[in-house]
C-alpha cells in the first residue's frame, strides 16, 4: 500500500485497528486506491466456496447469444443461489417439532423474504383450508363472535414491519463452548417482515371487553393446539391478526390463513393458525408458560412471563465460516433489533472491545424491526476480534456475555442477547469465540442443540 493510502486510512480512522468513518462509502465514494481495487481483489468467500475462474470466453456467455426463458407465474431465486437456504433442525422422534433457521449470514438489507422466514413448529405445519377456518372470540366479553377468513379480510387493515424472534434464539450461548455453526444457523430464529392485518383492538371492542378480562388466551389450530396468555393491555395496544406477509398471504409455515402478531414480544406469543381468543381474568398456565419460558435466576427465584425481547445485534458479514482472502478494505455489516422500540446506535469494535466506533444505520430505522448497520474496516491482516453492540431508544445497551451470565446465572435457556465475537485469524478465517476470561466448563453445562421451545 502506498503512502497516500496510508495517510487516507489514518485520516478516516475512527477507532483502533482500522475501523473507518462510517460515511466513507457514502460521502467519499471509492476515492482511493485501496478501495478502487475492492471488486477484483479483496473479497470474502465462504469456506465451502469452490475455486472460481476469473476469466470467461465470450462463447461461455450463452445467455448473450440466445433468447432468454419465458415468463413465470411465480418467481424463484436464481439456481446459482441454491445455497441460500433455511437450515432445519428437528426432533428425530417427532419430525414436526423443531425449527428451521434463517440464513442471516447469506442475506442483506432488513427484510426477510417469505421463503426464508425462520420456522418454529411444535407439531408440524397444518394444511388449513381457509374456507373451513373460523376464529372464535369468547369468554369475558359482552358477546361471542365467530369470524370466517372472508369476514376478517373485510376489516380495515394495518401494516407493520417488525421482527419475530423466538425466545430460544441464540440459546447455544448458554453453553460453555461457543457454537461453531454459521451466524444464521444459531442466531437465525429471528426474521423481519411487513405484516398486514386487522388490529385486535377493533375485534375485541366489537366483542365488548369485560373489565375483569385481564388476559387474552390465544390458541392455534395445529395438532399441538398451542396456547399462550397475553396481557389484555398489550392485546389492545398493538397486537394484530396478520393475514399478509410482505404483500402476499402468509405462508402455511408462518401461520396461514391467520396468525397473531405481537410486536417486540417473544415469538411464542405470535400464535400461528390462530382459531380461538378467550378473554380471561387469569393466564391459562399452558406448557409454554410453566414448564418452559421460566428459568431460575441466581437468587433462586424463577423468571416468568418474560415477554419483551431485549436489544441485540449480530455482525452477519464477516462472520463464522467466512474467509477474508487478503488484508485490505471490508464492509462490516449486520443486523440490530429491539423489542422495546427503535435502535438508537450500533457500535462496532475491531480490536476485541477495546475501542468502538458507531456504524451507519440503514434508513428508515423502524420500531421493533431489523435495522441494518454497516461500517468500513481496513483489515491489516493480523488476528483480531470483531464485535457489535446495540443500544435502543430506551438507552438499554446489549450486554457482554460475562455481564449476562452474571445477571442471569447458568440456568438460562431463553433470552440470550449477549454480544457475539467473531475471531479473524492470520489466514482471514472467521470463527465464533467467547472472551478469553471464560475458562472452565461448569457443571450446569447442558447441550441445547436438541431442544427449542
Ligand atoms: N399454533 C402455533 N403457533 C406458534 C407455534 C406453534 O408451534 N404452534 N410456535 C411458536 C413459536 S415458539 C415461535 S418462535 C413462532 C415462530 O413463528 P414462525 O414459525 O412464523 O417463524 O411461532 C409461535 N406460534
Ligand atoms: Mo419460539
Amino acid at each position: 500500500m502506498d503512502r497516500k493510502n496510508d495517510r487516507y486510512l489514518k485520516e478516516n480512522q475512527v477507532a483502533e485497528n482500522g475501523l473507518l468513518d462510517r460515511r466513507l462509502f457514502l460521502k467519499k465514494g471509492l476515492q482511493f486506491g485501496v478501495i478502487t481495487s475492492l471488486a477484483s481483489t479483496v473479497t470474502i468467500s465462504s469456506a465451502k466456496d469452490k475455486q472460481s475462474t476469473s476469466q470467461n470466453k465470450s462463447s461461455d456467455l450463452t445467455w448473450m447469444h440466445e433468447p432468454g426463458k419465458s415468463f413465470s407465474t411465480y418467481g424463484l431465486p436464481s439456481k446459482f443461489e441454491d445455497n441460500v437456504l433455511r437450515y432445519p433442525s428437528q426432533n428425530e422422534a417427532v419430525p414436526g417439532n423443531g425449527v428451521s433457521w434463517t440464513p442471516l449470514h447469506l442475506m442483506e438489507g432488513a427484510i426477510t423474504p417469505n421463503g426464508l422466514h425462520f420456522e418454529r413448529h411444535h407439531n408440524g405445519v397444518p394444511q388449513i383450508d381457509p374456507k373451513k377456518h373460523r376464529l372464535l372470540i369468547h369468554g369475558l366479553a359482552k358477546k361471542d363472535l365467530i369470524f370466517t377468513i372472508d369476514d376478517l379480510l373485510r376489516y380495515p387493515m394495518q401494516s407493520k414491519t417488525c421482527f419475530i424472534e423466538c425466545g430460544g434464539n441464540s440459546n447455544s450461548g448458554w453453553n460453555s463452548q461457543p457454537s461453531m455453526a454459521e451466524a444464521g444457523y444459531f442466531n437465525g430464529m429471528v426474521s423481519c417482515s411487513e405484516w398486514t392485518g386487522v388490529s385486535l383492538s377493533i375485534l375485541l371492542e366489537e366483542a365488548g371487553v369485560d373489565k375483569k378480562a385481564k388476559w387474552l388466551i390465544a390458541e392455534g389450530a395445529d395438532a399441538f393446539a398451542m396456547q399462550v396468555s397475553i396481557p389484555m393491555k398489550k392485546a389492545l395496544d398493538d397486537a394484530f391478526l396478520g393475514l399478509y406477509q410482505n404483500g402476499e398471504r402468509i405462508r402455511p409455515e408462518n401461520g396461514y390463513p391467520v396468525r397473531l402478531i405481537v410486536p417486540g414480544w417473544e415469538g411464542v406469543l405470535n400464535v400461528k393458525w390462530v382459531h380461538r381468543l378467550k378473554l380471561s381474568n387469569r393466564p391459562v398456565m399452558a406448557r409454554n408458560e410453566t414448564s418452559r419460558y421460566t428459568e431460575l435466576q441466581p437468587s433462586g427465584k424463577a423468571r416468568m412471563f418474560t415477554f419483551v425481547m431485549q436489544a441485540k445485534s449480530l455482525i452477519t458479514s464477516p462472520s463464522a465460516h467466512m474467509i477474508l482472502k487478503q488484508s485490505g478494505l471490508y464492509q462490516i455489516t449486520g443486523l440490530a433489533w429491539s423489542g422495546k422500540g427503535k435502535i438508537k446506535k450500533v457500535e462496532v469494535s475491531a480490536d476485541g472491545g477495546h475501542s468502538w466506533a458507531e456504524a451507519e444505520l440503514q434508513e428508515p430505522v423502524l420500531d421493533r424491526a431489523f435495522t441494518r448497520f454497516r461500517i468500513p474496516w481496513h483489515w491489516n491482516g493480523k488476528p483480531t476480534i470483531l464485535k457489535s453492540r446495540a443500544t435502543d431508544e430506551t438507552g438499554y445497551v446489549q450486554p457482554e456475555r460475562q455481564q449476562l451470565l452474571k445477571e442471569r446465572g447458568r440456568q438460562g435457556f431463553f433470552h440470550y442477547n449477549a454480544i457475539i465475537n467473531w475471531h479473524v485469524d492470520n489466514d482471514g478465517f472467521v470463527s465464533h469465540v467467547y472472551d478469553k476470561d471464560e475458562t472452565k466448563k461448569t457443571n450446569s453445562d447442558i447441550s441445547i442443540d436438541s431442544d427449542w421451545n
